[in-house]
């Protein structure tokens, strides 16, 4: 019998390069997520959301755009998640943009410190303020997990541990290295990262998966999907329209998916940089979203 499911959702769009993420949680709400995960056995608890944040411009902190918004979030997934935790349930983020993902790791982190991140993106995530002049902290989170040179002292030092991720506790999958900056290949190549393709998570992911599931520590399991990952021109889901016909399908990703969450030490879901105005020409994708998340996270194998 698995643990009980507590669904948390974290509105924000503050790290992004525009609005839209925010309203990931409430438009899964409606198309009946929880519904959906209690049919496939699971009892569920909705936690309801951390703070609401519209992506705006901020012209007072350009390279690390909404930067307290940014750490005001994470640090609610961060509590939501040692809430569900503490009364012994796994948990469902639902993004809101990647650096919700430190916020997994860092509840997960506080009870275990060998707890291992499985991190599915087609971007790296390790730029910093100093590394990309855009100023989208959404492709910064692990530079800051990691604690780059270069991070923005408050996200870096946002929790107890610092660094909060190590290299020999994460794997990546999903990456197109034609998409990542110089300074992200450089800091991949330093660390010693493990990470797998966007090519190879199409072509095998059931293999990817269980490849990257082999190298992590035995502590609980955090899985990270950004949506982005996903071949835009099947399933159009991701703030980024960058990922044409390349990269993984949506059944691809749901057998990923399946895959990871039948490992015995998933604790934690988070899916993130889901808009959902990207759907709105084919609003059956969003459907299809959610059923993927039902058959992964179902009670019975
Ligand atoms: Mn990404």
């Amino acid at each position: 019998m698995r643990r009980d499911l507590v669904v948390v959702g974290a509105p924000t769009s503050a790290g992004s390069y525009a609005p839209g993420q925010e309203a990931a949680p409430s438009v899964l709400r409606e198309l009946g997520l929880i519904d959906h995960l209690r049919a496939a056995g699971r009892r569920v608890r909705d936690a309801g959301d951390g703070p609401l944040h519209v992506w705006a411009p901020d012209p007072r902190h350009p390279r690390a755009q909404n930067l307290t918004a940014v750490v005001q979030a994470v640090k609610a997934v961060a509590d939501h998640v040692a809430g569900a935790l503490e009364e012994d349930a796994d948990v469902l983020v639902i993004g809101g943009n990647c650096t919700v993902a430190l916020g997994v790791m860092a509840a997960l982190t506080a009870v275990a410190p060998d707890a291992g991140l499985l991190y599915i993106d087609r971007h790296f995530d390790l730029n910093t303020p100093a590394s990309t002049r855009d100023g989208a902290l959404d492709w910064m989170g692990l530079a800051h997990g990691l604690d780059l040179p270069g991070a923005a002292e408050p996200l870096a030092a946002a929790f107890t541990h610092r660094p909060l991720l190590t290299p020999d506790r994460l794997h990546l999958l999903g990456i197109d290295p034609e998409a990542a900056t110089s300074w992200e290949r450089e800091q991949a190549e330093v660390l010693g990262l493990r990470w797998g393709s966007h090519t190879d998570l199409a072509a095998t992911p059931a293999a990817e998966v269980t490849r990257a599931l082999g190298t992590l520590p035995s502590g609980p399991l955090a899985v990270h999907l950004d949506v982005d990952v996903l071949d835009f021109t099947d399933a159009p889901l991701a703030e980024s329209t960058d990922g044409r016909n390349s990269g993984p399908t949506l059944d691809a990703v749901s057998e990923a998916l399946d895959t990871a969450c039948r490992d015995p030490r998933l604790r934690a879901l988070s899916v993130c940089e889901l808009n959902p105005s990207r759907a709105a020409g084919y609003p059956a994708v969003l459907d299809r979203l959610v059923a993927s998340l039902q058959h992964a996270l179902r009670a019975t194998p």
